[in-house]
């Protein structure tokens, strides 16, 4: 069978920095007598149309689209275009937005079957199945988290069943041509500006219920780890093969199952790579954090821990069901500092019930503690996590189907503005990194010229979809 797997083209020079790693994932995992290939319109910098010249090329029986957010409306638009041209094709969607929005996804785009949560197993089954059966038969309709349309074409999404992921093979990162990406300037985390980086998977699921986050529709609430053996041999390929000095652990909870994380520490040092970095820029939960993990980590070459207090309010916390005591992060961030390593704070500012009161305590706790970098993200209404479906319910959010990028702002809660945010963020940054001379060294040390420039950009200007 012929699988063409689509990355969308969109229109945002950051979003370079991110990789079609769900796609690696799905094409190691792919049945023998598969043959698959992607189309990277990111990578390419392509239009969308450009899809038809190699449907053309390569004649495939499916098409597999990857939807966040970020690209739904370019998904979308690839869906259409494919439909005009091809509608004999059968379009499969997977990712974050199918997660999230389940049989839903029908409502903003136009595909055959769907796919909630990771699908390397699911997949592979529907191929399979597919291959005997055909793309009808109902029997592809047993699989965990397939979405279909029943005979009164009806949207189903059966339930998602999370398998050991011990037994699935790693992103196959010629594939996704991560040497392309590096060599055209893909960087990610905070690693020197001249390391070649790349993301790492060890474990996958989070047992948190934080409202805001559309984590464990993707990857379920229990937390399994991958073989430690076979986390080590991806970082040997990587270092080996693609040159990588620079890893991204971006597990959603890497330091849950401490033990775990200390072996994979353990292993690290054992190989003695040399300047190596590793990064968690997913943010880590500081309650697992103990003095001996954290200087295990440091060894093994993290230079600065990624925390996500997420806010600096208690009551905002509590709407969160974030579960966090501000008490322990401060005491855990002198912790990361004793033991050698820089902090990077993640908050949320804006959220539903929020006031400027709340978001001064975010900028506040901040400022007062020894973050040494710090990102405000406007809150963004996630699709099928708790807290956007009771902004709907309320009629305080309308589901455009668009998604968005996340220098917008999307959403202001009562009594705030979209503009207001925009500028208590900016003010926000700008007291923080200006408050001491480390900060204002670290902000100008960061990340290349143009990099910076166009994140300032992108705060100062509102793009068209969220003005206002
Ligand atoms: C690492 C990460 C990032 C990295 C980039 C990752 C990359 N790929 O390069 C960075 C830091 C850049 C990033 C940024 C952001 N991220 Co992020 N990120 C993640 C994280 C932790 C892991 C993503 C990942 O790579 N997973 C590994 C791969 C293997 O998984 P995957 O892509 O999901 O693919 C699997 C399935 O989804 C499915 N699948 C995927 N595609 C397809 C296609 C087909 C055909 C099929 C069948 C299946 C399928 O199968 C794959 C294998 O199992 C997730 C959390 C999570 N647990 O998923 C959040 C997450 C994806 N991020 C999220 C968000 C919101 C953001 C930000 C907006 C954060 C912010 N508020 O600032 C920004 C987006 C920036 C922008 N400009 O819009 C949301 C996405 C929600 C959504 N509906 O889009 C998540 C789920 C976290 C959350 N809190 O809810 N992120």
């Amino acid at each position: 069978m012929k699988i063409l797997l689509i990355w969308p083209s969109v229109k945002n020079d950051e979003l370079f920095n991110f990789l079609p790693l769900g796609l690696g994932y799905i094409a190691s995992n792919l049945p023998d007598g598969c043959e698959a290939r992607l189309w990277d319109g990111i990578l390419k910098k392509a239009a969308n149309s450009d899809v038809l010249e190699e449907i053309a090329l390569f004649k495939p029986d499916l098409i597999g689209i990857s939807i966040w957010n970020f690209n739904l409306a370019s998904a979308r638009e690839v869906a259409e275009l494919i439909r005009g041209s091809y509608p004999e094709i059968t379009i499969v969607v997977g990712g974050p937005e199918p997660s999230g929005r389940k049989e839903k996804i029908f409502e903003v785009i136009d595909a055959d079957y769907g796919f909630a949560g990771e699908s390397e197993k699911t997949f592979r089954k529907f191929i399979e199945t597919a291959s005997t059966n055909g793309f009808q038969h109902e029997s592809v309709h047993d699989i965990g988290g397939i979405i279909y349309k029943d005979e009164g074409g009806v949207p189903v999404c059966e339930p998602v069943k999370w398998e050991s992921i011990e037994d699935i093979n790693y992103c196959d990162y010629e594939m996704i041509d991560l040497n392309g990406y590096l060599d055209k300037g893909y960087h990610y985390g905070m690693h020197g500006g001249d390391k070649r980086t790349a993301p790492l998977l060890t474990t996958r699921g989070c047992p948190y219920s934080c409202e805001y986050c559309s984590a464990r529709m993707i990857n379920g609430r229990k937390i399994r780890a991958r073989k430690v053996e076979s986390v080590i041999d991806e970082i040997k390929e990587l270092y080996h093969t693609y040159k990588i000095d620079g890893f991204n652990i971006i597990d959603d909870n890497f330091t849950f199952y401490k033990d775990y994380a200390k072996e994979v520490c353990r292993e690290i040092l054992k190989l003695g790579l040399e300047n190596v970095s590793f990064n968690s820029p997913n943010g880590v939960r500081v309650e697992f954090l103990d003095k001996e993990l954290l200087d295990l980590m440091k060894k093994a070459g993290w230079e600065c821990v990624f925390i996500a207090p997420e806010s600096g309010s208690e009551r905002t916390l509590k709407n969160m069901r974030k579960k966090l005591d501000l008490n322990v992060v401060a005491e855990k961030i002198m912790m990361i500092k004793n033991a050698g390593m820089k902090v990077f704070g993640f908050f949320i500012i804006g959220y539903p019930g929020e006031t400027e009161i709340d978001i001064n305590k975010s900028f506040d706790f901040a400022r007062n503690n020894d973050f040494d970098y710090v990102v405000y993200t406007c809150f963004h209404p996630l699709a099928g996590t708790p807290v956007t479906d009771k902004l709907a319910a309320a009629g305080e959010w309308i589901e455009t189907g668009d998604g968005g990028d996340y220098y917008d702002v999307a959403y202001a809660p009562d009594g705030l503005t979209k503009r207001k945010l925009r500028a208590l963020r900016l003010w926000g940054l700008f007291r923080f990194y200006t408050s001491s001379f480390s900060r204002m060294y670290n902000a100008a040390s960061s990340h290349s010229l143009k990099r910076k420039l166009l994140f300032i950009k992108k705060l100062l200007i509102p793009s068209r979809s969220y003005s206002g």
